[in-house]
């Protein structure tokens, strides 16, 4: 393990005053929101790690979920908002695929893209395929992001790639995938047209998307 930042170990060591007191420190500071997120996606990594190791259970994950949702709270006002493109249409679709229920990466991506200007349409978590193909339908997004945290859920990432091609979407909407253990290869067996290694990726993704119209 690399070393980890002092924000980082105590959300690691689930030090919840100590975590929440550091975030507020750093947005005093002025430090750049993005930044604070990747010191806390390092914390959450080294608990996924403690659980792996089975030195931490579900309730100490559970429990991190909610020191970095307490931290979200914090840092959404600082993320930008410009509502500008929200008239102009410009829909991304975005959700966590069927099985799977992480959805902190997912909402910061969300975020993220929304504050980029786009209008956000967020399915929320364990969403079948056809709910994807139904959006699209609906909406007529050119893009949608999948999210996905776990290595068995990659079968489903492909099957709603696989839907929305036997639908007849396939080609109105480029499709994003996210997610820890998501990358160049997965990409490739879904069938997705892009990989974002983390939310920013996704925004800069979607602003080559839509301007390359
Ligand atoms: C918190 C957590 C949970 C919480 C989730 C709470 C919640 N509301 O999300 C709870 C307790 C529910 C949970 C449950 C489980 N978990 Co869990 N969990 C984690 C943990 C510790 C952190 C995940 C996280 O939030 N990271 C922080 C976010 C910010 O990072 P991120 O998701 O990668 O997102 C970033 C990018 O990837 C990107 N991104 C993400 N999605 C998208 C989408 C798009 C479109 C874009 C553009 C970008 C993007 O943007 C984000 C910011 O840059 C990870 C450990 C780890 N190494 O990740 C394990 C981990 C993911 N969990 C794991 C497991 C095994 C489980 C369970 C199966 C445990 C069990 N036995 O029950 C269950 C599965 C439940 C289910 N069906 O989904 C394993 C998965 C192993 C694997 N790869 O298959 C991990 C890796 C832990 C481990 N090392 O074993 N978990």
């Amino acid at each position: 393990m690399g070393k980890l930042s002092e924000l980082a170990q105590a959300l690691m060591e689930l030090n919840e005053f100590k975590f929440l007191e550091l975030v507020d420190e750093k947005l005093k500071k002025k430090e750049d929101p993005l930044e604070i997120i990747k010191e806390c996606n390092a914390g959450m990594v080294e608990v996924g790690n403690l659980f792996s190791e089975n030195k931490y259970f579900i309730s100490e994950l559970m429990f991190s979920a909610e020191l970095f949702k307490e931290a979200m709270k914090k840092l959404e006002p600082f993320l930008g908002n410009s509502k500008t493109k929200e008239q102009s249409g410009e829909i991304v679709i975005i959700g966590t695929v069927e099985g799977d229920i992480h959805d902190i990466g997912k909402n910061i991506a969300a975020n993220l893209i929304e504050g980029s200007g786009y209008r956000v349409i967020d399915l929320g978590v364990d969403v079948p395929a056809e709910k994807f193909v139904e959006e699209l339908k609906k909406t007529g997004a050119k893009v949608l992001g999948l999210s996905a945290m776990l290595n068995f859920v990659f079968p489903e990432m492909k099957n709603v790639v696989d839907s929305i091609a036997e639908a007849g979407l396939r080609e109105q909407v480029k499709i994003i995938i996210g997610g820890a253990p998501c990358n160049e290869q997965v990409r490739k067996f879904c069938g997705a047209d892009y990989y974002a290694k983390d939310a920013s990726a996704g925004v800069t993704i979607c602003q080559e998307i839509y301007s390359s119209e």
